[in-house]
């Protein structure tokens, strides 16, 4: 529309036209989780320019035709020519690749890893994109289509002088993403772990979709010291204070925030420019160097340990923590598989020298938090102590008996592990009629009997003692925690098959928690499932249809008509004869299996979701299943 097309712009063409080819290189899928991350792209130019020192707000709005706005209160994008490229300084933001935040400013970037491949890749996916700045007592717009320029820069209006910001509108494009309607849900946790993130940022969301349109605001002046609170809420803290370091060396930003709970995991959470590191890297490991010396030194010199006893070793230490560490560097490095462990040495001798100094510093200011945490520490010890010689002992007792699989099990005989499935059943009644109705060269049952142990509330050396989770493991096959080789797993489908009533999805919750914990790698790499056995029966005139929720039900009934039929209510696994069954629940032609993902970059939420469902209090848990009624409306009876 009346633009030349130079030689310049014919190649920021090809550029945005190899985003629109290959998305997935760009945004990592075009999945709901790839239409999501145009959102944080956006977003985390504001959050630059917040951590610059020049904006304090943001405002994310889902409108009704489900295209989002973005705005800040920042200097507004520059709306002058960019020399270099000749147009202005805004076109160059949207419209060539990898040019987010390259230009002015100062303070640190967040763009690294995933996120940061900048404006123009959420641009070139845009059906439309509408950018308007607030700057100088103007207000500039200009609008691109799927990448292309539709109008220059031009100003639209005037606004008072004082009123400066960034404004972006986009609509994400059908004809690249599967799924194009944004979940309110998803948005908020991660905005609210961006605010947690950036202290003092607000960033609020509002949902214009519904009837009524609904918002939630994010301001937190603590930081990420109010991060370790928000995850322990659900969980007993052993001391009221959150232990807080921050600073700066070799050019790396250090933020650290740590507190003890009576639980017996360890939960400590690596970002790196606002992007979690779900494997790690440098800075975590300079943070648990840190913690080990600091705390064992503190020991030492306060005698809480002896001369004569051991060094308190990390593990012990970091039992029931809670941590946040939270680096910001300007070019970091990203190792690993999938690109999520920080490399940067640097950060690695940052965050020890800083943690370390202000850690040591707080314990000796608070020796009562200090004597809590080491005397915890001790505790753990003996239980590892206790739980490694319980180890040893089936370890040697399985070598001898030659590795005996667990009574109860009724294994499968077909001995390639790509083939074979276990049924962890709940019940002895329904683990005998999965016996019977089982294809017996493939299908292994385990029956297990009652309620399983709540890992979430026991240490290691119960656990390792509990009867039930032990058939798990030798069943399993793949051993546990440094033992554990998932190239020894027995079974490349592990299905928990519960009732379908709150009671079974309890039990199911409780499995999972304990896989979710111990052998988190047969989550991630996809071989654990829930089987889905049916509601309701429904005969007529010697026909039988089986419906799996209230819905199905409706529609048999509407298809079938409601007259002259039978309909009957399953309680329970229990209920169904062996036929039944294996027709509706265990056939692999015809069940319907779940398959139980993890989506780590939501890890902090996972496990507050599990110590909400698993932990102690009853007020967050009531809390949480007010939230989420919605997804869980066909468990309730
Ligand atoms: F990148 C983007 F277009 F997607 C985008 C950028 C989207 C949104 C919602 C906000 C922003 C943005 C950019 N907010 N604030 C800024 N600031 C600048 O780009 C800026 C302003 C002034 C100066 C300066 O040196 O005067 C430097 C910069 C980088």
């Amino acid at each position: 529309m009346g633009t030349e097309y130079g030689a310049d712009q014919i190649q920021i063409l090809e550029g945005l036209e190899a985003v629109r080819k290959r998305p997935g290189m760009y945004i990592g899928s075009t999945s709901s989780r790839g239409l999501h991350h145009l959102v944080y792209e956006i977003v985390d130019n504001s959050v630059d320019e917040a951590l610059a020192g020049y904006c304090d707000t943001i405002k994310v709005t889902i409108n009704q035709d489900n295209s989002i706005t973005v705005r800040d209160n920042g200097r507004g994008i520059p709306v002058g020519i960019n020399h270099k490229a000749g147009i202005p300084a805004v076109e160059v933001v949207f419209t060539i690749l990898h040019a987010g935040g390259k230009f002015g400013g100062g303070g640190y970037k967040v763009s690294g890893g995933l996120h940061g491949v900048g404006a123009s890749v959420v641009n070139a996916l845009s059906q439309w994109l509408e950018v308007t700045i607030y700057k100088k007592g103007n207000i500039y717009r200009q609008r691109f289509e799927r990448g292309h320029v539709i109008s220059k820069l031009e100003i639209v209006g005037n606004c008072d002088a004082a009123l400066t910001g960034t404004q972006v509108d986009f609509l994400p494009d059908k004809e690249i993403f599967e799924d194009t309607i944004f979940d309110f849900a998803v948005l908020k946790q991660r905005l609210r772990e961006m605010a947690f993130l950036t202290k003092g940022l607000n960033i609020s969301l509002r949902d214009e979709r519904p009837e009524e349109s609904v918002e939630s605001d994010f301001l937190y002046e603590g930081g990420i010291k109010e991060f370790v609170t928000y995850l322990n809420k659900s969980k007993t803290e052993l001391y009221p204070e959150v232990i807080y370091c921050e600073g700066e060396r070799d050019g790396v930003w250090v933020e650290a925030a740590m507190q003890h709970n009576d639980s017996f995991t360890e939960n400590t959470y690596g970002f790196v420019n606002n992007i979690n590191t779900p494997e790690g890297g440098t800075h975590i490991m300079g943070f648990r160097n840190a913690l080990t010396k600091t705390l064992n030194d503190y020991a030492r010199k306060n005698k809480l340990l002896k001369d004569n006893e051991e060094n308190l070793s990390g593990e012990d230490i970091r039992e029931g923590l809670t941590a946040i560490v939270s680096v910001k560097i300007e070019n970091p490095q990203f190792e690993g598989q999938t690109k999520q462990k920080l490399g940067n040495s640097e950060a690695r001798g940052a965050v020890d020298s800083i943690v370390s100094r202000q850690l040591s510093l707080f314990l000796e200011q608070n020796p009562s938090v200090a004597k809590t945490a080491i005397e915890k520490s001790v505790l753990a010890q003996r239980a590892r102590d206790a739980a490694r010689k319980a180890r040893d002992l089936t370890r040697r007792k399985s070598a001898l008996d030659g590795m005996s699989l667990p009574g109860k099990l009724a294994d499968c005989s077909d001995k390639n592990p790509e083939n074979c499935e276990i049924y962890i059943v709940e019940g002895d009644s329904a683990g005998g009629s999965a016996k019977t109705a089982r294809s017996r060269a493939t299908q292994a049952i385990l029956p297990l009997r009652g309620k399983i142990l709540n890992v979430e509330k026991a240490r290691l050396d119960k656990i390792y003692a509990n009867k039930e989770i032990k058939a798990m493991i030798t069943a399993f096959g793949t051993g546990i925690h440094d033992d554990f080789d998932i190239t020894k797993l027995r079974y490349h489908k592990i299905i928990i098959m519960t009732d379908a009533d709150v009671d079974g999805a309890h039990i199911a919750t409780l499995l999972l928690t304990f896989l979710y914990r111990f052998m988190p790698e047969l989550i991630k790499q996809g071989y654990v499932y829930l089987a889905q056995p049916p509601l309701y029966k429904i005969e007529k005139s010697q026909k039988v249809w089986y419906a799996y929720n209230d819905e199905e039900l409706k529609k048999i009934l509407e298809d079938i008509g409601r007259d002259n039929n039978k309909i009957q209510r399953y309680k329970g696994l229990g209920e169904m004869d062996a036929d039944q069954l294996w027709e509706t629940t265990m056939d692999p032609e015809q069940r319907i299996l779940l398959r139980v993902t993890m989506d780590e970059e939501r890890s902090t939420e996972i496990d507050l979701t599990f110590t909400t469902l698993m932990g102690d209090k009853v007020e967050p848990r009531k809390e949480f299943i007010e939230e989420n009624a919605r997804f869980v409306k066909n468990l309730d009876i």
